[in-house]
């Protein structure tokens, strides 16, 4: 049978039917029903109480297809029921920074949550300015709980083994295989270009064997190196704030993959809305250098947050379970330099998806506001050329940054170029 998505009458009957739901609802007769789904892939309504509208939730639904694209582009509709388990899951471990779920059908490919309506969208927070003070470090702890407490670190290894086998999201992971680490690196009919942006900035990014290689990396240890739990899609638009809270969202892409990949793709983001402020500070007629400072900032704070606390996590756990990973060490000496050997390498790996994800966004198919909005060609393919280069740095010297103010130093260099140069 043929998709229909649901109309205000369908969900007012259907809500009106489910206990739970309806006793957060109050009164289920009427109802007012918003779509408001500006996602790649799902149906997203607001549903509120007409006389209560402080009694609101939101209802998520996956048609059979991506709906970027359409009934041309099918998808199976079992997404939903990953999202529903990562939710519950990083819920469980994080849930001052998790939805709840208040309800899931499996039938319907629906699920019913906590409706955050004090809380913004963070890409749209970052487009306007906006300075959250308590970003960072409630990034940092939703990284290194859910990271670490879905890990081999944590976990038992036949737990760690099942959890990886119940999670596996092929479908949406091949999406991720294709839009970030293949497509954008080729002449692919899904990327497409803006009109400014130079011949030799897209040239390379097919004929630079360096970069090439990074990225083939990157996309290997994507595919190969099943670490922890990630949600797969972490970028600012997966992630809802205001000044005192932080919630990340929808996690359809979640499966069990490299740590890096979560970590790098707030870090991208943050770097993307780094480069593109340099326009929309100067539009709206303020000097961009305050808040780009904010946003590297942010973008220190979440990495050394996270490593910070990933390690005192792994620190406690080793001593009151008295058992190191690297089994005995009576004075956990080697588990330390361990320890070090894993971060150091965690952020490469870090940095290496960062940089994929600024190249999908600038030359793949699905966008970013922050650069699209740009409405001055020069100036907005000047930014996408600073992504570029800075993003091909991160890949092809991931390996040789000191720590992230090393990156912030060429993040700021890269920024400050003129158009002769890039
Ligand atoms: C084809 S779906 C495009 C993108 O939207 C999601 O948010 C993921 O980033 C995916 O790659
Ligand atoms: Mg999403």
């Amino acid at each position: 049978m043929e998709f229909e998505a649901l109309n205000s009458a369908d969900l007012t009957a259907y809500l009106g039917g489910v206990p739970a739901v309806r006793a957060l609802l109050g009164n289920t007769d009427e109802l007012d029903v918003v779509e408001v789904g500006d996602g790649n892939l799902n149906f997203v309504y607001f549903v509120s109480n007409a006389r209560a509208p402080e009694k609101s939730v939101v209802v998520k639904q996956a048609p059979p297809f991506l709906r970027l694209v359409g009934t041309s582009w099918p998808l199976t509709r079992q997404r939903m029921e990953h999202e529903v388990a990562a939710l519950r899951r990083f819920g469980a471990l994080c849930p001052q920074h998790v939805p709840e779920v208040y309800h899931a059908d499996s039938e319907l490919f629906l699920m019913v949550m906590q409706r955050l309506s004090s809380h913004k969208i963070l890409r749209q927070g970052l487009m306007e300015g906006i300075v959250y003070p308590k970003l960072g470090d409630h990034l940092s702890t939703y990284l290194a709980h859910t990271l670490f407490f879905c890990s081999d670190l944590f976990l038992a290894p036949h737990v760690k083994k099942e959890a990886v086998s119940a999670a596996v999201n092929s479908e949406l992971c091949k999406i991720t295989e294709d839009l970030v680490f293949t497509y954008p690196f080729e002449d692919h009919p899904s990327n497409s270009y803006s009109p400014a942006l130079p011949r030799f900035a897209v040239e390379r990014l097919r004929t630079s064997a360096a970069l090439r290689i990074a990225v083939a990396e990157m996309k290997w240890a994507f595919m190969n190196h099943a670490e922890s739990l990630l949600h797969g899609d972490l970028h600012t638009g997966s992630i809802m704030v205001n000044e005192d809270e932080t919630f990340v969202i929808d996690p359809e892409f979640a499966f069990y993959g490299p740590m890096g990949f979560d970590v790098g793709a707030i870090l991208a983001n943050l770097w993307l809305a780094y480069f593109s402020r340099d326009w929309h500070g100067r539009a709206g007629g303020e000097n961009p250098g305050h808040y780009q400072q904010w946003l590297l900032e942010q973008a220190a704070q979440i990495w050394n947050g996270f490593a910070e606390k990933f390690l005192n996590l792994w620190r406690d756990h080793e001593s009151r379970s008295k058992q190191h990973f690297i089994g005995e060490d009576p004075d956990a000496a080697c588990s330390e330099a361990f320890r070090t050997h894993f971060v150091r390498r965690l952020f490469a790996d870090t940095l290496g998806f960062a940089g994929c994800k600024m190249i999908r966004r600038i030359v793949g198919m699905a966008k970013v506001a922050e650069i699209t909005s740009i409405p001055d060609e020069a100036a907005r393919a000047e930014i996408e050329v600073r992504c570029l280069r800075f993003a091909e740095a991160l890949l092809v010297q991931r390996q040789r940054f000191d720590g992230i103010d090393e990156v912030l130093a060429l993040a700021r260099t890269v920024g400050a170029q003129s158009e002769d140069c890039v």
